[in-house]
């Protein structure tokens, strides 16, 4: 199998229970909201979080909306806020709407630490942690441009507009094209992070542009939507697709040539560092107001050796 089990997360979400912390019952409660449930990136964020949570002796619940939008995801913090947990690690689903509630948590006492997404006005967080999404966009291209050195069209599959993280990818991989002239952008598409959206996307654009060369999916359910889309048009492997994130079936799609690269983040780290943020703000200790996080580059040739740890956790 391609997932690995770290040490630490045992498999399993939390389901919004706490888990007891070595350091017994004076420990820290954080909430951990996700951008949206059930998506490995932020089940590997948990990992971390909980891991961190363990070690410090604090409590960690975890929540998530259905889907990644604020309408479902501010109903959780108002909750949260209600239940005045010391620390609230935030995943925010769009820059703007997010933020009256979360600034609700901040005057209501609550740390706030702002994990992967960010926002217009993030000035109420003690902390925001993130992968430098806009390089991460510019090697996207970069991964292209090997694959077809003669230049051509590409398209980018993102999430919503609004969104920090998938904006900012698609802006690094746009200024790239822009910097080379043999490349010629077709925009952003956008597939409110369904893949079958994105499968219509990208089937829908080959059929106006056959000689399409990449495709940048932004995260990972555009990159699973673009992978069907690409193969539903018969043009597996004839069109280098680049994609955000790494879970299993990502790393499947790669070692079947339908996916060339993957951008793999490492929201394990993420998590970590933003408990550890957390506690140096709760313990009166100055907190790192932003951490940047890395990337791996994951092709064929380093899945099974240097890059194996950085796929992500799928339980
Ligand atoms: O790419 C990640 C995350 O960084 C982004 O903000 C939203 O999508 C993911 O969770 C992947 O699905």
């Amino acid at each position: 199998s391609a997932s690995l089990a770290l040490a630490g997360c045992a498999g399993g979400s939390t389901g919004g229970g706490s888990s007891a912390g070595a350091g017994g019952s004076d420990g820290y409660k954080i909430a951990f909201v996700q951008g949206v449930a059930g998506d490995e990136f932020y089940i590997s964020m948990q990992c971390g979080i909980e891991a961190a949570a363990k070690d410090a002796g604090a409590t960690v619940t975890v929540q998530g909306p259905e889907k990644f939008d604020p309408t479902l995801q501010k109903p959780i913090v108002d909750a949260i806020v209600a239940s005045k947990p010391d620390a609230l690690l935030i995943a925010p689903t769009d820059v703007s709407a997010m933020e009256a509630p979360i600034k609700a948590a901040a005057d209501a006492g609550i740390k706030v630490v702002l994990v992967d997404t960010t926002l217009e006005d993030p000035s109420m967080a003690v902390s925001q942690i993130s992968s430098d999404n806009k390089g991460g966009g510019a090697a996207a291209f970069d991964a292209i441009k090997e694959a077809h050195p003669e230049g051509g069209k590409v398209l980018v599959v993102s999430v919503d507009p609004g969104i920090s993280t998938t904006d900012a990818r698609a802006e690094g991989f746009e200024d790239a094209v822009k910097g080379d002239s043999s490349f010629q952008s077709l925009g952003v598409q956008y597939s409110h992070n369904e893949p079958a959206t994105a499968a219509e996307i990208v089937t829908a654009a080959l059929q106006k542009d056959p000689d399409i060369v990449g495709i940048f999916a932004a995260n990972l359910f555009a990159a699973e939507g673009s992978a069907t889309g690409v193969k539903q048009a018969g043009k597996d492997g004839a069109v280098t697709i680049v994609g955000f994130d790494a879970g299993p079936a990502q790393v499947q799609a790669l070692k079947a040539g339908t996916v060339q690269a993957l951008v793999a983040q490492e929201p394990g780290t993420i998590g970590s560092d933003g408990v550890a943020q957390a506690l140096a703000a709760l313990n009166g200790e100055t907190p790192e107001a932003t951490i940047q996080t890395g990337f791996t580059i994951i092709t064929k040739d380093n899945v099974d050796g240097d890059a194996k740890n950085a796929v992500y956790q799928s339980t």
